[in-house]
């Protein structure tokens, strides 16, 4: 069948494992917007893969590039409809945009947390930055809160441009929050800030490819971070965060994307999350919307895109779903150095 052929492409083009369930994904996201990055978010799929996708496309007439924009032709509609492909409905609940919390009880903190982000510092592509929006962190803090992950808890977070140590510290309910991170300018936004507001809060500056310092081993109830995508920066970031946990009862928060992880690298890591002695509670889809960061032409992905338009700062389109574990056993890494570029991958798309 063709799409199995598109998917084959793929994955000889790029080493991406795709269906072709995937490559109908793509064409249903195609008849649904002509936006590029609407598509590639609606896909759902490494970016690499979605740009290949619509690529083979053309070649077939199914679409066609005219200036920003990727038009569905009459011909693609007409093989959507032989193939049963329909446009995309996400039907996305628009008061908690899907991720099923109720944020009013943390107004303030959304305010005050607004005022001190303010200044922060922007993106930078060294380190494979790119923060969630301020509404998605204060989310984050809401359902550790839920969780009982935050309160009265001993809390670290690994590499911190989304301010979710500041976030924490900000509602006062935690014993203790630590931040690490590779970057001086966030280092340095974060003790500033903690030392302006008195906040439980210390930042200190650490590279995660290295161990994490034996101080900060099992001492803690909750860990957070976003990690890098390619599947060592994962390890590198989720290993160090489940060290950090005391032990059986200890919880993390995760971000994992599909837009820079096929589903066979979220099966290797939550493999490795098992294999770690957690296991998995909770896994929100889309929960984390990012805000765009300033090097989107000089990403991997760019020179991929079908046609080339700069979003929007505040025009998400990059998504990550949240996902919790919890500690069921001792915790089983190995607190090793990882060492090189633990940013790349054949799927990494915005480093
Ligand atoms: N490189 C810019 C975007 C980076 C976003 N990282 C999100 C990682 C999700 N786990």
């Amino acid at each position: 069948m063709e799409l199995e052929g598109i998917a084959q492409r793929i994955k000889e083009k790029h080493g991406i494992p795709v269906t072709a369930r995937d490559v109908a994904r793509v064409l249903g996201a195609a008849l649904t917007s002509a936006d590029i990055w609407r598509i590639v978010d609606l896909a759902g799929l490494p970016v690499l893969a979605t740009c290949e996708g619509l690529q083979a496309f053309a070649e077939r007439g199914w679409v066609q590039f005219v200036d920003d924009r990727v038009w569905i032709t009459a011909e693609g509609q007409k093989t959507a409809q032989a193939l049963g492909i329909g446009p995309i409905q996400e039907l996305r609940c628009p008061r908690c945009r899907g991720r099923g919390l109720e944020l009013e009880p943390f107004r303030s903190l959304t305010q005050e947390f607004a005022r001190v982000a303010k200044d922060r510092p922007e993106a930078a592509q060294e380190f494979d930055q790119g923060y969630v929006t301020e509404e998605t962190t204060v989310a984050r803090i809401a359902l550790a809160f839920a969780r009982g992950d935050l309160a009265g808890k001993e809390i670290i977070v690994l590499g911190d441009d989304d301010l979710v140590s500041l976030a924490a510290a900000l509602t006062r309910l935690p014993k203790r929050v630590v931040a690490l991170d590779v970057d001086a300018r966030i280092v340095e936004f974060l003790s500033r800030t903690a030392k302006a507001e008195n906040l439980a809060l210390e930042a200190h500056l650490h590279d995660l490819r290295d161990p994490l310092p034996s101080e900060l081993v099992r001492r803690f109830d909750t860990f957070f971070c976003d990690p890098t995508e390619s599947f060592r920066g994962y390890l590198a970031f989720a290993h160090r965060g489940i060290s950090a946990l005391r032990g059986p009862g200890g919880a993390g928060y995760l971000g994992l994307t599909r837009l820079e992880a096929s589903l066979a690298k979220w099966q290797r890591i939550q493999k490795a999350l098992l294999e770690a002695g957690a296991v998995i509670t909770d896994l929100f889809p889309n929960f984390h919307e990012y805000v765009n960061w300033p090097y989107i032409e000089t990403m991997r992905a760019w020179a991929f895109l079908p046609v080339k338009r700069v979003p929007g700062k505040f025009e998400p389109w990059y998504r990550s779903a949240l996902i919790r574990v919890e500690l069921v056993e001792e915790p089983r890494v190995e607190n090793v150095r990882y060492a090189g570029d633990i940013f790349t991958d054949e799927e990494a798309a915005t480093t």
